[in-house]
């Protein structure tokens, strides 16, 4: 697996391997960014994501459409043995894992989404299920569990959860306000916190120029029982459409989905923005709104309609990119806005 670093540094070293395969091209940022490719196009969250983007292509070159293609290249992650996603997942505090995940498609402009689910080996598949046979953009909980299993999806047994749950519930001590809503508080610039949380979310453009994605993670360690991040919510961890481009987010959800922040990216393209301007802009208008002494922890990726693509966030950022003869790790730069 070959990482390369996407900086200016990179861009000139490297320009002679590089211009070869991710047709890079200096952004009015200053900082590299792809160029557009001819699809189809897929990217994805941290390391994991190139499980997912390389079966999204073979997905695709076997016939599938860009949604199936999201699907099998989540449900490959999920299935992967991950920390962090599926029911390999990470535990909440109550010592549950509780999955949430999403699905969109361009065509139609259609939805779905799973949040707090449990014992379902694909939520992917549920929250597509979810889509394609309810009249419903979104389930939660119990009755997303019931939903599933009544789809027949590949499930184990959660019995005796609840009573668990209801337990640590009843001797939970609750932070103090202002604790509760400024965690954690360190430099922003410090290294990623320790890796207690990541989500897969894939965005695949297809050769049509139809546009799908998805999202699926345990979200994050230690969240209270019944915690839903960002990944479901449409806007926030996901957001399609077909006449522009798609974004997604991983990360602290509550740093994402207080600002819809996945939209934003998508509006900012339709608007003229390239993918990696988009988040930038993004980032940046985050990072204004926050204290500086709070540690956001927030990545995105994204791409249009015309094939390009781009990812940023808060610190280093390992993403996969795939297209027709590519397929590697790239490692985008902590974000700072300009002074
Ligand atoms: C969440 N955004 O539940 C997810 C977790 C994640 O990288 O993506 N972590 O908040």
């Amino acid at each position: 697996m070959k990482e390369v670093q996407l900086n200016r540094r990179a861009l000139i070293a490297g320009a002679s391997a590089l211009s070869l395969t991710a047709h890079w091209q200096s952004s009015a940022l200053g900082q590299a960014e792809p160029g557009p490719v001819d699809a189809p196009l897929a990217i994805a969250t941290w390391n994991f994501g190139q499980i997912a983007v390389d079966r999204a292509l073979k997905t695709l070159s076997e016939g599938g459409t860009t949604l199936d293609a999201v699907e099998q290249g989540i449900r490959d992650v999920e299935s992967s043995g991950g920390t962090s996603v599926g029911l390999t997942g990470k535990p909440n505090a109550a010592g549950f894992v509780q999955l949430d995940a999403c699905i969109m498609d361009g065509p139609g402009h259609r939805a779905g989404s799973v949040a707090g689910l449990e014992g379902i080996v694909h939520p992917i598949s549920a929250a597509r299920k979810v889509m394609e046979q309810t009249r419903h953009v979104m389930l939660v909980g119990d009755g997303a569990r019931a939903f599933a299993l009544k789809c027949g999806l590949e499930s184990v047994p959660i019995d005796g959860h609840e009573a668990k749950a209801q337990a640590w519930w009843k001797q939970v001590q609750l932070p103090q306000p202002q604790q509760a809503f400024h965690p954690p508080v360190g430099a922003r610039d410090q290294a990623r916190p320790a890796d207690d949380h990541d989500t897969v979310t894939l965005l695949v453009l297809g050769k049509d120029g139809t546009i799908s994605g998805g999202c699926s993670t345990s979200g994050l360690a230690d969240k209270f029982h019944g915690r839903v991040g960002d990944s479901p919510i449409l806007c926030s961890g996901l957001y399609v459409d077909n006449e522009v481009g798609a974004a997604g987010g991983t990360g602290i959800g509550e740093n994402i989905m207080r600002y819809g922040a996945s939209l934003l990216i998508v509006e900012a393209m339709r608007r003229g923005a390239t993918p990696t301007q988009a988040c930038h802009e993004v980032l940046q208008r985050i990072m204004r709104s926050e204290p500086p002494e709070k540690v956001l922890d927030i990545y995105f990726i994204a791409l249009d309609k015309q094939g390009r693509y781009g990812a940023a966030g808060t610190q280093e950022f390992p993403h996969a990119v795939a297209y027709p003869g590519f397929s590697q790790i790239l490692t985008s730069p902590p974000f700072t806005p300009p002074t």
